[in-house]
């Protein structure tokens, strides 16, 4: 699972990725900076680790991970190869999610490509042209579905009515995230397009320092164009957040993010959102060899997460222990719990909460 960065050209996309990943992207103030996409692993914040970590004193911890991949920046016409449009747009159908970064900062000397600083104009070149991609997708299978639909073949004919919505949804400048369709449709008919704009998506406010905290207008208005959306505005200092990443020194990175009134870095918090927006969860392991973050999609029964493991984990299931965070953090040791009768024994059809402590027993 991975989420793509995707935005206009010179809006900060590779300096975002550079706060993120120990990967470096280049980074410059030209647009089309970025050709070949950047593909880098990033860990994922999560303080449970660390009180983990004390209660059990493991040999090593292994957080979660999640895949950050950044993309050429593009343009207007991108669906028609402008720029090197189609290329790019290849990219972003191979990820799962998409933050898409908007420049919300000020600043003469930073080319933008339309002249002049206006993320909600810039919002929409960028959805224009991943719609007019998805267009085009749907077009295409149109033309197939057409032929069988002729011949009075059932699925034929629903599929046609469902890509008929679609494209007229598309050409009114609607995303295919915001169309509505059942469940059923959605999983036979439209998942295996992988359209561009039926991923989810968040929105990554680009500012300078002095809005950090609290915004500006640019973010205000971000805020009001998405509000239907149902999704997730970021507001990041990308520019001074990449330059701190370059510090060496932990308390001195602690010191420039208090001056922009942070607590943590915000790329922490935008880690976390990319991993969410993924449909990600996590559940631990903990032994005194390894305390570990395993990442498993919201949803997977206690098999599947075993299967994370080791696919022998998920054929020979038997059953998990589970403990919740929470009841571990507040007993403190494994054996404490379980003298408290609150060590739970699942079968297979557990479903996996985010959080839960679990053991599995399993035969091959
Ligand atoms: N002042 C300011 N400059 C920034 C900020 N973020 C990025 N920049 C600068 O903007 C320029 C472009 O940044 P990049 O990260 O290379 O932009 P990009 O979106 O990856 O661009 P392409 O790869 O060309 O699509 C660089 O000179 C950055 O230093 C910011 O928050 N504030
Ligand atoms: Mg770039």
């Amino acid at each position: 699972m991975k989420a793509g960065i995707v935005g206009l050209p010179n809006v900060g996309k590779s300096t975002l990725f550079n706060c993120l990943s120990n990967a470096k992207a280049q980074s410059a103030n030209f647009p089309f900076c970025t050709i070949e996409p950047n593909v880098g692993v990033v860990n994922v914040p999560d303080p449970r680790l660390k009180k983990l970590e004390e209660l059990v004193n493991p040999e090593r911890v292994i957080p979660a991970t999640v895949e950050i991949v950044d993309i050429a920046g593009l343009v207007k016409g991108a669906s028609k190869g402008e720029g090197l449009g189609n290329q790019f747009l290849g990219n972003i159908r191979e990820t799962d999610a998409i933050i898409h970064v908007l420049r919300c900062f000020d600043n003469d000397n930073i080319v933008h490509v339309d002249g002049n600083v206006d993320p909600i104009r810039d919002k929409e070149t960028i959805d224009i042209e991943l719609q007019l991609k998805d267009l085009e997708a749907v077009d295409k299978k149109l033309e197939k579905v057409k032929r069988a639909a002729r011949t009075g073949n059932k699925e034929a004919i629903k599929e046609e009515e469902t890509l008929l919505k679609l494209k007229d949804a598309l050409e009114a400048g609607t995303s295919v995230r915001a169309v509505e369709l059942s469940d059923e449709v959605k999983e036979e008919f439209v998942k295996p397009l992988q359209l561009i704009t039926d991923k989810p998506v968040m929105y990554l406010c680009n500012v300078d320092d002095e809005s950090a905290v609290s915004g500006n207008k640019y973010v205000d208005l971000v805020r009001e164009a998405v509000k239907d959306e149902n999704a997730e505005v970021l507001v990041l200092a990308v520019g001074t957040e990449a330059d701190i990443t370059e510090l060496e020194d932990y308390e001195e990175r602690k010191e420039f993010l208090a001056d922009m009134g942070l607590e943590e870095p915000g790329s922490a918090k935008l880690i976390r959102s990319a991993y969410q927006l993924l449909n990600q969860q996590t559940y631990f392991t903990a032994g005194v060899k390894e305390v570990r973050a395993w990442t498993v999609n919201i949803g997977s029964t206690a098999p599947q997460a075993a299967g994370v493991i080791h696919t022998d984990f998920e054929k020979g299931f038997i059953r998990a222990e589970v403990i919740k965070y929470d009841t571990y953090a507040e007993f403190g040791s494994e054996a404490k719990v379980k003298e408290a009768g609150k060590l739970k024994v699942e079968g297979k059809e557990y479903i996996v909460q985010d959080g839960d402590i679990m053991h599995f027993l399993f035969n091959v």
